[in-house]
C-alpha cells in the first residue's frame, strides 16, 4: 500500500466554513443555556433556593441534560467532523448541500424538543426513562435530531469513498479513518435509540398502544448511551492523538496504533450497556457479568492512548533540549491555550476514567449506582475532558473558518477560562463524588428526607456544589465571550488547522486497516453475541408493561 503524506491538507472554502460554523455556533448557544440550568440545579440543591415562577427542578434538569448531553455535544462533533473531512478529504458541492439538509433537520428537531420541555411537557430528563411520558412532539423532536445526525454521517461516509475512488492503494488519512470509525459507531448505537424511540415511545405517547415494556426500552436506551459517551470522547481523542502532537511542535507516535485503538473502540463500546443495568431486575447476572467483561476490554484503547500521549510528550520535550527524568515535562507549551486546556482534559481522564472503572465493578456499582457520584463521574469525564478539548479545538478552528487571529490576549483569556473551569469543576466534581459515596442521590431536587441522619452530611457537599457551579458558570460566561470574539471581532489574519505528521521511524500502517466489511463484522457479531439472548429473553418473559406516569404525577 502507498504511503499518502498524513498531511495531506486542502483549502476550506468560504461556504465550507459557514456551514462547519453553523453546527459549532449552535454548541454554544446550548453550553449558555444549558449551563444556565446547571446553576439553577446547584442553586436548589443546595437548600437555600427555590425556582420563582412556578418552574419545576425536573423540568430544568432535563434542559440540562438534553441540551448539554445531546445537543452541544453533537452539534460540535458534526461541525467538527466536517471540518476535518473537508480538510482531509474534501467536500463536493453535492456533498455540502446535503451537509446542510442534515443541519435543517437537526435545528427542527431540536427546536421541537426544546419546545415540549419549556412548556413542562417533558420533564423525563435526558434518558427519558419509561414509564415517564412526555409529549410525542418530544420523541419525533429527538428522532429527527438522530436523522438529521445520519444523513451528517453519510456524507462523511460518502466524502472518504470519493477520496479514495481518486487515491486507490492509498491508505486513508488518519483523521479521516477516525471520523469514519466514530460515525459508524454513532450509527450502528443509535438504531438501538430509534427504535425505541419509533416503536416504543411515539406509539405509546400517542396512545396508541396502552402499556410499554419498561426493561426493553432501558435496554435500548443503554445499547445506545454507553457508546454515546465514546462517540463523544473519540472527538477528543483525534485531537489528542493527530492535532496535538502539532501544537507542541512534536509528531504522531504511531499511526497504526492510533488506528487501532479507533478501531477497538468501534468493537467494544457497544455490547456493553448492560454496565448501566448492573441493579435492574430481569436481566440474567450471566449476561451483566459477559458485559462488565466487554467493558473492561473497552478500557484497553483508552490506556493505549495514554501511552501514546505520554510517548508523544516525552519524545518532543526531549528533543526540545528537557534532560533527566522530568525535564522534557517543562519545555511542553504551557503558555499556549491550545495545548493547555486539552492537557488539562486528560489530566482529568485519569480520576475520571479510574471513576469508570469503580462503577463498572459489578459490586461497587452495587455502592455507587442512582448515587450523585454517577454524576461526579460524568462531570469529570464528558464536561471536563472532553469539554476542556473542544475549547481547546475552538481556539484554533474557529478563527481558521473564520480568518482570523487567536491573539495573545485572547489566549490568555482563554487560559484564565481553562484555570477557571479546572477550579469550579474540582470543587464540584469532588463533592459529588464524596457526597454519592456518603449516600447522597442523583436525578433529585433537594430534600430533607423527613429528617434522616444521613441527610445532614450531605449538606456540606451541597454547599460545596453551589460554589464550584457558579465558578463554572462564570467559566461558560468567559467562553461564550472567546467564542463570540474569536468569529466576529478577532484581527483578521491566518490561523493554522495544525495537523501533526507521524514519526518518521514508525513502522508503516498495514494495509488491512482498510477492511471496513471486518470491522462492521466483527462489531456486529459482538453485539449479537452479547444481546440477542437477553433482550429474546426480556421481550418473551418481562411483566405486563407499564402505563404511562406524567410528570407532575397527578397532571
Ligand atoms: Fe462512564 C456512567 C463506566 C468512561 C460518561 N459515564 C456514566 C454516565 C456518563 C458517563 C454520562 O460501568 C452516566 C449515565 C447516566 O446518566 O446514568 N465510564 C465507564 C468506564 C469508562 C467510562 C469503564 N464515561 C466514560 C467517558 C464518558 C463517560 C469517557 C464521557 C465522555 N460509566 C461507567 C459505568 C457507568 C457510567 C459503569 C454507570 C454507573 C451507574 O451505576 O449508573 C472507561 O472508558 C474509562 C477508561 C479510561 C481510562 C483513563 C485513561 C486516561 C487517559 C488520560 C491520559 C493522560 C495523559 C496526561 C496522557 C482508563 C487516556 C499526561 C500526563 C502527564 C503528567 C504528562
Amino acid at each position: 500500500m502507498k504511503e499518502t503524506k498524513l498531511t495531506q491538507e486542502l483549502p476550506i472554502s468560504k461556504q465550507e466554513s459557514k456551514l462547519y460554523m453553523s453546527y459549532i455556533s449552535v454548541a454554544f448557544i446550548a453550553l449558555l443555556i444549558g449551563g444556565l440550568m446547571g446553576l439553577l440545579q446547584v442553586f436548589v440543591r443546595s437548600g437555600k433556593f427555590t425556582l420563582p415562577f412556578g418552574i419545576d427542578y425536573y423540568q430544568v434538569l432535563t434542559v440540562h441534560g438534553v441540551i448539554l448531553g445531546l445537543v452541544l455535544t453533537t452539534y460540535f462533533i458534526i461541525g467538527f467532523h466536517f471540518s476535518l473531512m473537508g480538510k482531509t478529504v474534501g467536500i463536493s458541492l453535492k456533498q455540502r448541500r446535503v451537509a446542510w439538509v442534515a443541519f435543517w433537520i437537526m435545528v427542527m428537531g431540536t427546536i421541537m424538543t426544546a419546545t415540549t420541555i419549556l412548556l413542562g411537557e417533558a420533564s423525563v430528563l435526558y434518558t427519558f426513562y419509561a414509564p415517564l411520558r412526555a409529549h410525542p412532539a418530544f420523541y419525533i423532536g429527538l428522532a429527527l435530531v438522530i436523522i438529521g445526525s445520519w444523513i451528517a454521517g453519510f456524507v462523511n461516509w460518502s466524502q472518504l469513498a470519493v477520496w479514495k475512488k481518486a487515491h486507490r492503494g492509498e491508505k486513508s488519512p488518519l483523521l479521516a479513518f477516525m471520523v469514519t470509525i466514530n460515525t459508524l459507531l454513532w450509527f450502528i448505537a443509535s438504531l438501538g435509540v430509534a427504535v425505541a424511540v419509533l416503536v416504543q415511545f411515539i406509539p405509546w405517547s400517542l396512545g396508541y398502544a396502552e402499556t410499554i415494556n419498561v426493561l426493553l426500552s432501558r435496554t435500548l436506551f443503554w445499547y445506545f448511551g454507553h457508546p454515546l459517551v465514546y462517540f463523544w470522547l473519540l472527538p477528543a481523542y483525534m485531537a489528542w492523538y493527530a492535532i496535538i502532537p502539532k501544537i507542541i511542535g512534536g509528531k504522531i507516535f504511531s499511526d497504526s496504533l492510533a488506528r487501532l485503538s479507533f478501531v477497538l473502540f468501534l468493537f467494544f463500546s457497544i455490547p456493553v450497556g448492560f454496565h448501566h443495568q448492573l441493579t435492574e431486575p430481569g436481566i440474567d447476572s450471566t449476561w451483566k457479568f459477559i458485559q462488565v467483561v466487554l467493558t473492561f476490554m473497552v478500557i484497553i484503547p483508552s490506556l493505549m492512548t495514554a501511552f501514546s500521549l505520554f510517548a508523544t510528550f516525552e519524545t518532543t520535550g526531549r528533543r526540545k533540549g528537557g534532560k533527566g527524568l522530568f525535564g522534557w515535562f517543562k519545555k511542553l507549551p504551557w503558555k499556549d491555550v491550545r495545548f493547555l486546556a486539552p492537557f488539562i482534559g486528560m489530566l482529568a481522564f485519569i480520576p475520571g476514567g479510574a471513576g469508570g472503572i469503580i462503577n463498572a465493578s459489578h459490586q461497587m456499582n452495587a455502592v455507587v449506582h442512582n448515587t450523585i457520584w454517577v454524576t461526579g463521574h460524568f462531570h469529570l469525564t464528558v464536561a471536563t475532558t472532553v469539554m476542556l478539548t473542544f475549547f481547546g479545538i475552538s481556539y484554533w478552528l474557529i478563527p481558521h473558518l473564520r480568518g482570523r487571529k487567536l491573539t495573545p490576549k485572547l489566549n490568555r483569556l482563554g487560559i484564565i477560562q481553562a484555570i477557571i473551569w479546572t477550579v469550579g469543576m474540582a470543587i464540584m466534581s469532588g463533592a459529588m463524588h464524596i457526597e454519592g459515596l456518603l449516600g447522597g442521590p442523583r436525578r433529585s431536587s433537594f430534600s430533607e428526607y423527613g429528617g434522616g441522619e444521613q441527610v445532614h452530611a450531605w449538606i456540606g457537599y451541597q454547599m460545596a456544589q453551589a460554589i464550584g457551579g457558579t465558578i463554572l458558570f462564570i467559566g461558560i460566561i468567559l467562553m461564550v465571550f472567546i467564542f463570540i470574539k474569536l468569529t466576529f471581532f478577532a484581527p483578521k489574519g491566518e490561523e493554522d488547522f495544525p495537523i501533526a505528521s507521524e514519526e518518521e521511524d514508525a513502522e508503516p500502517t498495514p494495509p488491512w486497516f482498510e477492511n471496513w466489511k471486518l470491522w462492521i463484522g466483527i462489531t456486529v457479531v459482538l453485539i449479537l453475541a452479547a444481546y440477542s439472548v437477553p433482550v429474546m429473553d426480556i421481550i418473551q418473559h418481562s411483566p405486563v408493561g407499564s402505563a404511562p406516569f406524567d410528570w407532575p404525577i397527578g397532571r
